[in-house]
């Protein structure tokens, strides 16, 4: 591979550059009209105006992309994340052009696309799975008969759903025809499909993904956990790695089920399995994320390998050249999410000119950004600025340097979630690591937020007053 273009924006696109640099591999960048000026157009050896703003007249135009590519003689696709990475039908036009994707092939993205067919393609191996039905269900009498054998709270998911679309929650046996009924109808309006299935409801449950990475040789690796349990509305936050909870025994066996998942659909590139963890550390097989996910730089720091780099060796048919037993745990990384949203308004978009735009620098401190002071964040995308990744040799490091991190990052002209990771990284709930999916919905509200900063300014004031009295006791001259 001599050359790649890159199919996606921001700080993935750059990412990603940044390695095919470090390979000797030129890049190509695409973008819309707003991303003119982004810093991944800029960083690329050559540069392609795709369409207009909206991602449906420019990065999801996977034809035309494909054409660039072979018009600029690119031999290979990166898509990123997001966008075209888990579209099956781009995957396989993109290889019809006889180019690389760069990712998986398109059976083992179909595969995972839906969740049906994931469980039937698991099925030959023994991964644990959340106690429910393996198949479509559309017969609310036999929908009742199988919640009555679970056991209630029950859980009906579509199975085209994702990210936590289409689910819902049946707390007893009155309302469950109903919620079947209005599952359906909205699996059918949102996806195109309206299989549902019911799934034993695990109430309190952590998230936690492992990341694989296989080559077309057959060798399947994993690169341990990441801890993803902070989210709101399905979208994560805050993620680290290790996991505070898992033993050297139990992460063996997440990983090996991880690898069992990836080698069911015969799996090729970086790949994440996500599994539910109950309160008595019960593991289930949820997902596979048939990408690089954002939080893929934790991974990278505890792992010491350059995830995308190997992406791009096995794309090019490379065996791993590492093996499971030299993979080994060093230190501890936390990532923050930044995004230009107003976490005292819901956390809704907070896009405008980014005024003062300084990134935090220091020893244990990476950033993945894609924007810089001047910029305009465009409403027509994802409004994550970066990702602000901390590493330190144990938790406690990693943490104080997020901290200092956070503080040293500064941004003005949007709203951002910087204030809200330090009052996560603050929290004793997440200190102590003792905590689950509905940290946000338990712990967290504007005025825990402003209780916080308030307190701080408080403390900042208590410190600058001291020092003025000090400054003023030196420079006293005695008048009499
Ligand atoms: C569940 C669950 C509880 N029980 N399945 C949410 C997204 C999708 N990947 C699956 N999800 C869940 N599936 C059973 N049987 C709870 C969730 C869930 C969740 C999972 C991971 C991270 C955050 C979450 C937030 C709410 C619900």
């Amino acid at each position: 591979m001599k050359k790649i273009l890159i199919a996606n924006r921001g700080e993935i696109a750059v990412r990603v550059m940044k390695t095919a640099q470090k390979m000797g591999i030129k890049t190509v960048a695409i973008y819309s009209t707003v991303d003119r000026n982004a810093p991944h157009v800029r960083f690329a050896d050559e540069a392609v105006l795709i369409g207009e703003a909206p991602s449906s007249e420019s990065y999801l135009l996977g034809d035309k992309i494909i054409e660039v590519a072979k018009e600029l003689g690119a031999d290979g696709i990166h898509p990123g994340y997001g966008f075209l990475s888990e579209n099956a039908d781009f995957a396989e036009a993109v290889e019809n052009n006889g180019l690389i994707f760069i990712g998986p092939k398109s059976a083992a993205i179909r595969t995972m696309g839906s969740k049906l067919a994931a469980k039937e393609a698991v099925k030959q191996y023994k991964i644990p799975m959340v106690p429910g039905i393996d198949e479509a269900i559309s017969d609310v009498k036999k929908a009742k008969a199988i919640a009555k054998e679970i056991g209630f709270p029950i859980l009906i998911k579509a199975s085209a759903g994702g990210g936590g679309k289409g689910m819902r929650i049946v707390e007893e046996e009155k309302n469950l025809e109903s919620q079947m009924n209005r599952a359906i109808s909205e699996a059918t309006s949102a996806f195109g499909d309206g299989s549902v299935f019911i799934e034993k409801y695990v109430s309190s449950p952590r998230h936690i993904e492992i990341q694989i990475m296989a080559d077309t040789h057959g060798n399947i690796l994993y690169f341990f956990e990441r801890e993803c349990s902070i989210q709101r509305r399905h979208q994560k936050v805050v993620e680290e790695a290790p996991s505070v909870i898992l033993t050297p025994q139990l992460r063996a066996k997440m990983g090996e089920a991880a690898v069992d998942v990836a080698r069911a659909c015969d799996y090729v590139g970086a790949g994440t399995v996500e599994f539910l963890m109950d309160a008595s550390h019960n593991f289930y097989f949820l997902e596979m994320n048939t990408r690089l996910q954002v939080e893929h730089p934790v991974t990278e720091l505890i792992t010491g390998v350059d995830l995308v780099a190997l992406q791009i060796k096995v794309a090019r048919g490379e065996k791993l050249s590492i093996t499971q037993e030299e993979l080994k745990i060093m230190g501890h990384a936390v990532e923050l999410r930044v995004y230009a949203e107003d976490p005292l308004n819901e956390f809704l978009p907070s896009v405008g000119m980014l005024e003062t735009y300084k990134l935090p620098k220091g020893e244990g401190v990476r950033v993945d950004n894609g924007f810089e002071e001047g910029m305009d964040v465009p409403i027509y995308y994802d409004p994550m600025l970066s990702k602000l990744i901390a590493y330190g040799a144990n938790r406690e490091e990693a943490i104080q340097r997020m901290l200092k991190a956070i503080d040293d990052y500064k941004i003005e002209g949007v709203m951002t979630t910087l204030g809200f990771g330090k009052f996560v990284f603050d929290h004793e709930a997440f200190r102590s690591g003792n905590f689950d999916t509905h940290f946000i919905k338990n712990y967290y509200s504007p005025q825990a937020l402003l209780k916080e900063a308030r307190e701080e300014a408080k403390i900042a004031a208590i410190i600058a007053l001291k020092q003025y009295n000090k400054d003023q006791n030196k420079v006293r001259i005695p008048t009499t």
